[in-house]
């Protein structure tokens, strides 16, 4: 990246006497960013407790981080972030592919010169008075033939920190490196350089904000945000943007999806991977406490999948994460009693309110709310305050091997064999809250048009229903048709083996005519994924639908449920005329996709209004 200063003038002090890496790409690529951002000083991140314990105690002294009560909440802190910076800001993301038709209709695209020419004026000396700190990272487990490397470089501590919670951050990395392995660049700063002498602020920021990827370059440049996705660069836009372009290279799947494995009673074992939209209930079922008795869930991952196909011809899945960044408000006893116990310590919470005696709290954690906290913008708060004590998008960062029902497989290299495939939105309306697929086609065509209602996970207008294709929206690094027709080309791989995951879609979020909504939720999800495994074992039929195969009443699970007959049978409930309305305002997606729509889409699409007729 051009620029006019000269490297002389502002010598910067590197921690470490050389930089502890041989590749000398590596090191002139951190050369090269420091020359134009100009930090202060260096430092090259081993993953370390000690450095841990440093950054921490660093971010204490800056008011960055708020210690929590050292007995209520272990070795956990509170962050305060900007009231401007609480989410990701997909306005602001952009897909810089060389041609406009590689980032599609639902992505921003800019020039990838011009974005160059945008950030390399950004990026001079956005660093000033900073460190600037090298990060390298894994995603996925050491040894598996999907793990990919990156380096982050950023100036803020609180990224270091959550990527250490995140990722394979460090030494670990860096021997990967070492090895001549690639790595994906990712630049990162918060675009707040300080004066000589100015004191810092607990969350800088910039209110201009670019979070930028070059898919061909497999490169990532984030200015101006701290908050999540939009800083933590292994998360969205490596694990998903930049990986998604990869696996469209090279024949695997990047996508936004929890893991699990479910074991019944008899002791059938079924790995499933779903997609929901952001805030839309993958933590939970990750997590999932089953109501029905003798049912166990395991957590492998609770935001992203990789997948590819083995030499079998089997569909294999990891989750290249190493951490939980989950959503706070509704996490409970009630609703997730795993989260719970998982962020006993050891947890960095942000945007959450503060008790009175230290601990944390949050919309939807007790039944009762406290007599006094500090909201989330360190206010005092009641429970007559106007506003949430909580930001709706308020998160937890937490390791996974904290989870109590992490299973051991979840950093297995080898990954898990999926049997089921699963699609879902937030929809007050039209859509039932199970069915099956008629085919990997019809499947695919179920992920590429699902539909969700906003939420506060990105800026936008809230309960807005949006097609979201494969919760991917935001997250696909490519041509969104060119993404729907990778789908089922993995689906003519499967074909070798003839060994198809099972396709379903769901909704939890169905509402009734006073907005209650009709399903309970959270453990009592396990009703619907038993009905999944009965069908997959082929012993059961189902009822033909529009949007696939429905059960019949008497095969859904509702034991022990307060819920009749009636309320069971509206919740399965398809009527004819919603699901072509619906079906036809998928026609105004397929329209704008265009030419890159596979043909077999439009096909289903004509089929499905085929069959409300
Ligand atoms: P991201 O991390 O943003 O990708 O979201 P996520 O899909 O992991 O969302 P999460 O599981 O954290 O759920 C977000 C919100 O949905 C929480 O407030 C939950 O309480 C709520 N939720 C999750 N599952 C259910 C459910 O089965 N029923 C209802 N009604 N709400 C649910
Ligand atoms: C999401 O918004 O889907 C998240 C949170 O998982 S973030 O990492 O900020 O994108
Ligand atoms: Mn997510």
């Amino acid at each position: 990246m051009p620029s006019t200063s000269t490297p002389t003038e502002s010598p910067v002090t590197e921690t470490a006497p050389v930089p502890p890496t041989t590749r000398a790409d590596l090191r002139d690529w951190v050369s090269e960013i420091a020359r134009v951002t100009k930090p202060e000083r260096i430092q090259w991140v081993d993953g370390s407790l000690g450095e841990r314990q440093e950054l921490i105690a660093e971010m204490i002294a800056s008011k960055t981080l708020i210690p929590l009560d050292g007995e209520l909440r272990p070795n956990s802190f509170l962050a305060r972030s900007n009231p401007d910076d609480v989410a990701r800001v997909e306005g602001r993301t952009y897909i810089c592919s060389r041609s406009e038709r590689d980032a599609g209709p639902t992505n921003n695209w800019v020039d990838p010169d011009e974005m160059r020419s945008t950030l390399s004026g950004l990026f001079a000396e956005s660093m000033r008075g900073r460190t600037l700190y090298v990060i390298p990272f894994l995603m996925g487990p050491v040894g598996s033939p999907v793990t990919r490397v990156g380096v982050e470089i950023t100036d803020s501590p609180y990224v270091v920190v959550s990527m250490g919670m995140m990722t394979r951050m460090g030494r670990v990395a860096l021997d990967v490196i070492e090895d001549g392995a690639p790595w994906v660049k990712a630049v990162h700063t918060v675009g707040a350089p300080l004066a000589q002498g100015e004191k810092d602020v607990p969350w800088p920021c910039n209110e201009t904000k670019y979070i930028s990827h070059f898919p061909e370059d497999r490169e990532i440049w984030s200015f101006g945000s701290a908050y999540g996705g939009n800083a933590l660069l292994g998360k969205k836009s490596f694990a998903l943007r930049i990986a998604s372009a990869m696996a469209r290279d090279e024949g695997w799947l990047a996508e936004h999806m929890m893991l699990v494995r479910i074991t019944s009673p008899e002791g059938q074992v079924a790995h499933i991977a779903a997609a929901f939209p952001s805030a839309c209930g993958k933590t939970n079922f990750a997590m999932m406490q089953p109501t029905l008795p003798g049912w166990q869930v395991e957590t492998l991952g609770d935001d992203i999948v990789w997948m590819w196909i083995d030499e079998n011809g089997l569909l294999r899945a990891l989750n290249p994460e190493a951490g939980f960044f989950g959503v706070a408000p509704g996490t409970s006893d009630a609703t997730n009693p795993v989260a719970i116990q998982t962020l006993w310590g050891n947890t960095i919470f942000t945007n959450v309110a503060l008790t009175d005696d230290g601990d944390v709290w949050w919309e939807g954690l007790t039944k009762e709310k406290p007599a006094h906290l500090t909201d989330w913008t360190g206010q005092g708060w009641t429970p007559e305050s106007k506003t949430p004590a909580a930001h709706p998008n308020s998160r937890f960062t937490v390791a996974i091997d904290q989870c109590p029902t992490a299973a051991s497989e979840w950093a297995d290299p080898r990954g898990v064999v999926v049997d089921a495939i699963v699609f879902g939105g937030r929809r007050s309306d039209t859509m039932p809250l199970v069915t099956e697929a008629r085919s990997w086609t019809h499947g695919v065509y179920l992920g590429a048009t699902m539909a969700s209602e906003r939420t506060a996970a990105a800026e936008g207008t809230l309960g807005e229903l949006r097609r979201d294709p494969f919760a991917m929206a935001p997250f696909t690094g490519y041509n969104v048709g060119d993404h729907w027709a990778h789908w089922l080309s993995i689906g003519e791989r499967l074909r070798v083996s003839g060994r198809f995951p099972r396709i379903f879609h769901v909704n939890w979020f169905r509402r009734d005519d006073e907005g209650r909504f009709m399903w309970p939720g959270f453990g009592d999800n396990i009703r619907v994924v038993k009905w999944m495994m009965d069908r997959m074992r082929g012993e059961i039929g189902g009822v033909d639908s529009p949007v696939g195969t429905l059960p019949k009443l008497g095969d859904l699970d509702l034991r022990d449920l307060d819920m009749d007959v009636s309320a069971a049978s509206e919740i399965l409930s398809v009527d004819a005329n919603e699901i072509e309305r619906d079906a036809r305002d998928v026609q105004t997606l397929l329209t704008l996709v265009g030419d890159t729509v596979p043909p077999a889409l439009w096909t289903e699409n004509s089929a499905t209004i085929d069959l409300c007729r």
